[in-house]
């Protein structure tokens, strides 16, 4: 790859089982930027132990991401685990000692997913910071993520800074990388799409697991004949998504009252269903082809281990580690 490219670093993490707000999200654009960017991929198992305690769970998770990615079209050599550099959690162990507790106790992720039952361990609490460090460790100028990460990429560009400050200019200043359409895919509660929400369309679904979650989205109760308003209806905005070329005719039945929610979910699952089918049958076949997908993926996981260990062995002389 050209030295003269920008650098991309991105992941996802392994908890559960991924989707459209995922795709939408971030992992499109994983594929779009590919080759304008040298790029880093990471399925991060490490950031999803703060949620997926059980051994067997994971580790399922985190090959079906793998799949997952090849068959979106991103390269294998793009591709790794987090946990194959083990230089970020040591990098998250030095960062640990920048950052103070009353900083990230401003993290609003942390205070969400307590909030939402997850149990505050320290590791959870210290998401952030091991974000960073694997942002940080591969000198990303660019991190495409949705809206709901927007603030763990500040918090990393802070950790750099104050990392040069002190011991002098080792980090380059990341920057995130979020497309305003797609910056928070609403699930089919309306809430955000979020893989612990329980509202997720998967970005594999099978048909019938399509039409069932599409007519479960839910609307408010106007009738057939009503006007209704495409800027707060969930279905509307997953139209934006999958709905192009019909977006506008939409649009006006809504404004004009021509459209029910059951036809307008109708359109949703056609236009669904056209988009996955070929998805699907790609990532069947690489999952049938690839028996062992660790290997598939050697030269993304050497990729990243190669830039990692020369940065980190940096950073090991810049703090007085390494003499
Ligand atoms: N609903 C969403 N809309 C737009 N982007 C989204 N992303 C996640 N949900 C949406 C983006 O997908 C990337 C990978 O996310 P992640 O797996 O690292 O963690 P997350 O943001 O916490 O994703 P989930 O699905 O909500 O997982 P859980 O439930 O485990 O926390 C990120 O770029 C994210 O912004």
């Amino acid at each position: 790859m050209s030295k003269n490219k920008k650098v991309l670093v991105s992941g996802i993490q392994p908890s559960g089982t991924l989707h459209i707000g995922n795709y939408f999200g971030a992992m499109k654009r994983f594929v779009e930027l590919q080759e304008e960017y040298e790029s880093y991929i990471s399925i991060v198992n490490y950031h999803a132990l703060t949620s997926v305690l059980e051994q067997g769970t994971l580790a399922e998770n985190t090959k079906n991401a793998i799949i997952d990615h090849l068959a979106i079209g991103l390269k294998p050599d793009t591709l790794f685990l987090q946990s194959d550099i083990p230089e970020v959690t040591e990098l998250a162990w030095i960062f640990n000692n920048l950052v103070t507790v009353p900083y990230l106790s401003r993290a609003v992720a942390y205070k969400e997913k307590v909030e939402r039952g997850l149990e505050a361990t320290v590791g959870l609490f210290d998401y952030p910071v091991l974000m960073a460090a694997y942002i940080l460790i591969m000198d990303a100028d660019i991190v495409p993520v949705g809206q709901d990460q927007k603030q763990h990429v500040e918090i990393a560009r802070d950790i750099a800074e104050k990392f040069n400050n002190r011991y002098g200019e080792l980090f380059t200043l990341p920057n995130a990388h979020i497309l305003k359409d797609v910056a928070v895919v609403p699930g089919i509660d309306g809430e955000k799409m979020s893989k612990s929400y329980g509202n997720t369309i998967p970005l594999f679904a099978k048909d019938d697991e399509i039409e069932k979650l599409v007519m479960k989205i839910v609307t408010d109760s106007k009738g057939e004949k009503e006007k209704k308003d495409p800027a707060t209806d969930t279905v509307f905005a997953l139209h934006v998504l999958f709905s192009a070329e019909e977006l506008e005719d939409i649009r006006e039945r809504y404004k004009n009252g021509q459209i029910g929610y059951k036809e307008s979910k109708e359109i949703l699952i056609k236009n669904i269903k056209t988009f996955i089918a070929p998805l699907r049958t790609e990532r069947e076949k690489i999952a049938r082809e690839n028996k062992n997908i660790l290997e598939t993926i050697q030269q993304g996981r050497e990729r990243a281990q190669k830039r990692a260990r020369e940065k980190m062995k940096k950073v090991r002389e810049v703090i007085g580690i390494t003499f």
